[in-house]
Parts: C-alpha cells; sequence; structure tokens
C-alpha cells in the first residue's frame, strides 16, 4: 500500500491554501441548515437521524434507530417499512404538487421532455405493471444499462416500487463489463435501449446486449426502448420493445411497503483488485441520508430551485443525487443525456440558461475541461439564476476551485466540495453552504450526523496539522450493507486495516490545516481516478495481458490537468515488436483491447513498450517508480529493487522510442 505521504508531495501546496470564503449574510439567514446542527447531532446522535427520518413517509415506524450489535453489518431504522418510490413520486402528487416540473430533460440532439410528479407517477406505475407482466418478482435483480433518458429513471424507480434490486451499469461500459456484472448478480431482466447519442452521433448499443446475455443464462428477457431508431438484432421470445410492453399498462399501481432494509440497489465498484465488488445499499436509512444531505448540503428548495446534477446515473453519483435524494425533496431538475461539448462548447452555459438552474454540482475534472476551453464561453451566457455550486468525484484544486467560483459562481455563489463514495451512499464531508467559510480545495468537515477522523498507521487519531488515512469511525444510515454475494470480502476491504479500533477504512489519504479542516489527498490504494471514475490498476492490468501479445503489464495513474490522473500502462510484448511501426500499430491495438474489455474511460492515455518492470525482492512491482516516469520525474529511492539497472534499461528503451 502506498503511504498517504507519497500522494501528498504533488498537493502540500494546498495546504498553505488560507483564503476561505464566508457565506454572505443574506445567505446564510435564508439557509436551510444553520451552526446548530452539528451540537444537535453531537448530543444525541441517534435522536439526530431518527429526525431527518422523519423527512421520508414511513407506512410503519421503526422500533430502534440502529442496531450495530452485528457489526460490521448495520440495521438503520429496524422494523421500520416504506416504499421509496412512493417517497420519491407519489407522495408529492398526493400533497397537491403533481403538476410541478419533476424534470426538464434535455436530450443531446435538442429534443425534449418535460415530466411533471403526476406524469412521473403514471410513468412509474406503468413501468412497474411492465415488469410485473414479465414475472419479476421481490427481490429478483435488474439489470439496467441505458443513457441519461427519462426511461432509466423510471425503470429504476420502478424497481424500487416492486422491492425488485436495481444494478445499474454504465452505458460506456463494455459487453463484458455488463456480462460480468449480470453474472454476478443473477439478473433476471436487462432493460437497455437500441442505441445511445454520444458527442452528436448515435452508437450502438444493444449489440454490447446481445454480447453480454449470450453468456448470461439467468436473463429471461431484455427490455428495448427506441432511442436512436438504429437497426438492432432480435431474440424473438426474449426481446422485447418498451413501446410493447410499457406503453399499455395501467397508470394505477398501488405500491407496497418493504422493510427498512430491503436491498434497493447493487452498484460495482472498482477495488484493488482486479474484480468489481458489488456494493450494496438498502431502503430505509440510505433514503434518509440521501434526502437530508440534498437538503442541507445543496441549501434546496422544493417548489423554487432548479437544480442540476451533471453526472451519469451509471454512477453513485446519479443514483444518490439525480434519483433518490433530489426526487425524494420533491426536486425539480435538469436531466440532461449528452456531453458538454455538444453541439459547442458552451452547451452547460446555455442550458442553465434556458432552465434558470439555481443549484448546479459537477465534478473537477469537468471544471479543468471549462478552464481549458475558456472563460469567455461562460460570459456569454446568463448565469445569474445559480446560487450554489458544488463539486464531487476527486480533489478539486485550489486554482479549479477558484475559476469555478469567479467564471460560474460570479463571485456570489457557496461552493460545496463533497467527498463521498459508492460505499457511503451520501455526502459525509462537506461544507455547509450557510454556515461554513469554505476554503478552496478543502471538503472541510463531515456533516452533522457523521463522524470522521484522520488517524495514522496505528490507527492513532491525529491532532491540527497532521495527516494520515481517512476513516469513518461511527456507522451511518447510507452506509454499504455489503458486498453482494461475498462478506469476507467487505469484512477484508474495509473493515481489517483498523480492526482493533473498528473504524471504517476509506482507502483516501488525508489531512488536517492548522485549522482543523479535512484536505483529501486522493486514493492510498492502487484505485486510480480518472475523471472522478474510480479504476483499479489491476483491472487494466488485466484486460492488458489477456491479449496475446502482452506478457506482463503494470499500469499507473500519472497525473494530468484535466483528468486528475491519466492511465499509463508499461507492458512487456511476447516475442517484441519487429519494427517500429508494429509497435506502434500494437500499442494502438490494446489501447482498443481496453476499450473493448472494461470500456472507454478505462482506455490507457499511453502504453509504453518495455524490456523488463521494476521489481522488488518479493516480486512486487514498484509503482512509484513507474509513475516517476509517467510523469516525467526523477526517479526516487531504487535501492528495494531486486535489480537496480532495470530502470536505467526501461528509460533508455523509452528514450529510443521517442
Ligand atoms: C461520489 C464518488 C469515491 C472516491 C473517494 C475519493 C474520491 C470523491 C471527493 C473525492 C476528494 C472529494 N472523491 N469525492 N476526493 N474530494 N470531494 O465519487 O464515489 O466513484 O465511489 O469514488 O472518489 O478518492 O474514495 P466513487
Amino acid at each position: 500500500m502506498t503511504q498517504p505521504s507519497d500522494q501528498s508531495t504533488a498537493l502540500d501546496n494546498l495546504l498553505t491554501e488560507s483564503r476561505a470564503f464566508p457565506p454572505s449574510e443574506e445567505f446564510a439567514k435564508q439557509a436551510n441548515a444553520d451552526a446548530s446542527l452539528y451540537e444537535e447531532a453531537a448530543t444525541d446522535r441517534e435522536a439526530f437521524w431518527a429526525k431527518q427520518a422523519e423527512r421520508l413517509h414511513w407506512e410503519t415506524r421503526w422500533s430502534q434507530v440502529l442496531d450495530w450489535s452485528n457489526a460490521p453489518f448495520a440495521k438503520w431504522f429496524v422494523g421500520g417499512r416504506l416504499n421509496v418510490a412512493y417517497n420519491c413520486v407519489d407522495r408529492h402528487v398526493d400533497d397537491g404538487h403533481g403538476d410541478q416540473v419533476a424534470i426538464h430533460w434535455e436530450g443531446e440532439p435538442g429534443d425534449t421532455r418535460t415530466i411533471t410528479y403526476a406524469d412521473l407517477k403514471r410513468e412509474v406505475s406503468k413501468t412497474a405493471n411492465a415488469l410485473l407482466s414479465l414475472g419479476l418478482e421481490t427481490g429478483d435483480r435488474v439489470a439496467i444499462y441505458m443513457p441519461m433518458i427519462p426511461e432509466a429513471i423510471f425503470s429504476m424507480l420502478a424497481c424500487a416500487r416492486l422491492g425488485l434490486t436495481h444494478s445499474v451499469v454504465f452505458g460506456g461500459f463494455s459487453a463484458e463489463a455488463l456480462r460480468s456484472r449480470i453474472e454476478d448478480a443473477e439478473a433476471k431482466l436487462v432493460i437497455t435501449t437500441d442505441g445511445q447519442y454520444r458527442r452528436g452521433n448515435p452508437a450502438p448499443l444493444k449489440p454490447a446486449v446481445d454480447e453480454a446475455v449470450a453468456k448470461t443464462p439467468t436473463v429471461r428477457n431484455v427490455l428495448v426502448v427506441r432511442r436512436t431508431g438504429t437497426e438492432v438484432d432480435w431474440t424473438e421470445g426474449r426481446d422485447l420493445w418498451w413501446h410493447d410492453v410499457v406503453e399499455g399498462q395501467s397508470e394505477e399501481h398501488t405500491p407496497q411497503a418493504f422493510d427498512s432494509e430491503h436491498p434497493l440497489y447493487i452498484l460495482y465498484t472498482s477495488g484493488t483488485t482486479g474484480r468489481p465488488k458489488g456494493i450494496l445499499h438498502t431502503s430505509g436509512g440510505y433514503l434518509t441520508q440521501c434526502a437530508y444531505t440534498h437538503n442541507v448540503v445543496f441549501d434546496h428548495k422544493p417548489g423554487q430551485d432548479v437544480y442540476w446534477c451533471t453526472a451519469d446515473i451509471g454512477w453513485v453519483t446519479g443514483h444518490s443525487y439525480i434519483v433518490y435524494g433530489p426526487l425524494a425533496n420533491r426536486v425539480t431538475q435538469v436531466v440532461y443525456e449528452g456531453t458538454p461539448n455538444t453541439p459547442h462548447e458552451g452547451r452547460h452555459w446555455e442550458i442553465v440558461q434556458k432552465y434558470k438552474v439555481s443549484i448546479y454540482y459537477t465534478a473537477p475534472t469537468l471544471i479543468r475541461t471549462f478552464m481549458k476551453w475558456g472563460h469567455d464561453i461562460p460570459a456569454k451566457f446568463d448565469l445569474s439564476s445559480l446560487r450554489v455550486l458544488g463539486s464531487v468525484g476527486e480533489p478539486i484544486n485550489p486554482e479549479a476551485w477558484m475559476w469555478y467560483r469567479e467564471h460560474i459562481g460570479g463571485n456570489r455563489c457557496p461552493i460545496v466540495d463533497t467527498w463521498w463514495q459508492t460505499e457511503t451512499g451520501a455526502i459525509m464531508i462537506s461544507p455547509l453552504p450557510g454556515v461554513t467559510a469554505a476554503k478552496p480545495g478543502s471538503a472541510m468537515a463531515p456533516l452533522p450526523g457523521v463522524s470522521a477522523r484522520v488517524v495514522d498507521d496505528t490507527g492513532t487519531p491525529v491532532g491540527k496539522g497532521g495527516g494520515g488515512y481517512l476513516v469513518l469511525d461511527k456507522p451511518w444510515p447510507s452506509m454499504l450493507r455489503g458486498v453482494w454475494g461475498d462478506e469476507q470480502r467487505y469484512r477484508e476491504t474495509y473493515w481489517s486495516r483498523f480492526a482493533a479500533q473498528g473504524f471504517y477504512f476509506a482507502g483516501d489519504g488525508a489531512k488536517y490545516d492548522s485549522d482543523g479542516a479535512v484536505w483529501l489527498l486522493g486514493r492510498v490504494d492502487d484505485v486510480m481516478n480518472v475523471s472522478g471514475h474510480r479504476i483499479s490498476t489491476t483491472e487494466v492490468e488485466s484486460a492488458l495481458v489477456s491479449h496475446p501479445r502482452v506478457a506482463e503489464a503494470a499500469v499507473v495513474g500519472a497525473t494530468d490537468p484535466t483528468t486528475g490522473q491519466g492511465i499509463v500502462a508499461f507492458v512487456i510484448l511476447r516475442g517484441g515488436a519487429s519494427s517500429e511501426e508494429e509497435g506502434a500499430a500494437l500499442v494502438k491495438e490494446l489501447r482498443d483491447h481496453v476499450a473493448k474489455e472494461i470500456g472507454p474511460i478505462a482506455k490507457p492515455r499511453q502504453i509504453m513498450v518495455v524490456p523488463e518492470l521494476p521489481k522488488t525482492r518479493s516480486g512486487k512491482i514498484m509503482r512509484r517508480l513507474l509513475r516517476d516516469v509517467a510523469e516525467n520525474r526523477q526517479l526516487g529511492d531504487v535501492t528495494t529493487l531486486q535489480d537496480s539497472s532495470v530502470m536505467d534499461l526501461i528509460k533508455s528503451g523509452l528514450a529510443k522510442s521517442s
């Protein structure tokens, strides 16, 4: 495991950051949360969370807030019963808000749909009736492999309504990634589209499903939404068009309440080994924390704000902050299907202007991309409706933070840098926009109700100015309830590192500055963060060595000015390359091979063909040295190398080939 100090060198300059931006008096006065929340939560944590759970409609109230007797398996709101979809949809209609717009959907080619809560209730009910007609039963798993279209949200909510467990697989993932996820969850149904728009062009999607389900016998049906009109192959008896199965269904469906701990979804995320983990989330505690955080962190006012989270529903941010948290809070939100530069680089700002977006939540990688495109682009649009800006996915560098504040937020909007993970289910560390004087680049402090610490190698909490590992030392309502089908992996990955203390190990390095604010410093394991997406080095290495020409591969995440990290691979070829042309062609083939095995986001930025890899005496690849090469740095300590001349060999080989 890398020591956190390795990562922190590049980020050390952050810790001298002394600028802080307190909220304006005007903002603070109207904010949903004030400083008393911290006190209230500290006085009685469970009572605090019970109060947050009151945000939801419970069919049966819980009898116990938290049962931690079987740690690390938590139960929250024990005995409580609720329907998640009822909470996100029907109750708003029942409360007289059926005409409020839930979703302003904006398709990439410019087509739009306006969906009110009454519409949403009808669509989700029809979808639920369709899923019932396909014979699905409570507890069954459904894979959702779709672009950002309303039917994806209807599908998730229909599953929630019926107590089916969804597994959303990002539409940019490969057939192989989809297959392994379907297989692991033993899904019975896949919901997909014929194709999806990507950078202005329709691209097929269903062929990947056809390839995946050919090898997954649990799948009985594939439900296909027509989106691009692309021709598709059709397997009679298995494949069904959405418009045939869903459109004719009744608009009435009465939701039934499920146990607070009923599984809501599985979402796969990269770990330190090659095989992605199925993170399991359940119902009552998850929805409670999503709704609470969406309310206090974004200062959301139902019926007034227009909210836009730019994530894809294939990631946890889309689950918690497009679907569950916002809809539970009766949001009016923008959902955008496409890429930020289609058809032009001002598309996001055009959308902000068009819908008068007031809360905008995005990722640092995108902010840095906008910076690259130039501030004259957002300057062409009216962004005066914005009042809160959010960031998530990776540490945000102070330059990007300041640019975001000035050029998007008009020096007026509080910025909330929100730290959390697929595993935490909802935001854990973040400023409160009406309370915190935020520092550019710091996630500041655990939210009221959340307990996090920075500890050293032995698990001892460090003080102000100290650095180490981020841990969560108390259970929280939206915490993962395990790794699907693998109890041992759950215990090992998250609870073994600080087993003596019973801390959850997040895998991130962190520091306190001299004021006690928390600064996240990136992963301390072999997980890379590329444009806010977690990809493990092992996963990419396995993809590379699955190619017949690759004998050995080592992958590192190298600092990248736009994507945070870029994937750099070092490969040893079987039989070598006979000419430069052959080498170049092979490198291209390998990049495409990784894209096919995992998905285009995992395509290495660079592949270097090397004669040897640097290894320790115990045979571990020294990624630290490869990172030095990838980042063009002077080599660090090579004394633990088995053969210290290897690095000379690598570097001279690279010099020759470049
Ligand atoms: C929500 C999400 C989780 C990992 C996490 C950390 C990094 C996320 C961050 C951040 C610094 C932030 N991360 N938010 N690092 N500051 N505000 O991104 O979930 O895809 O599971 O990634 O992302 O390294 O451990 P997920």
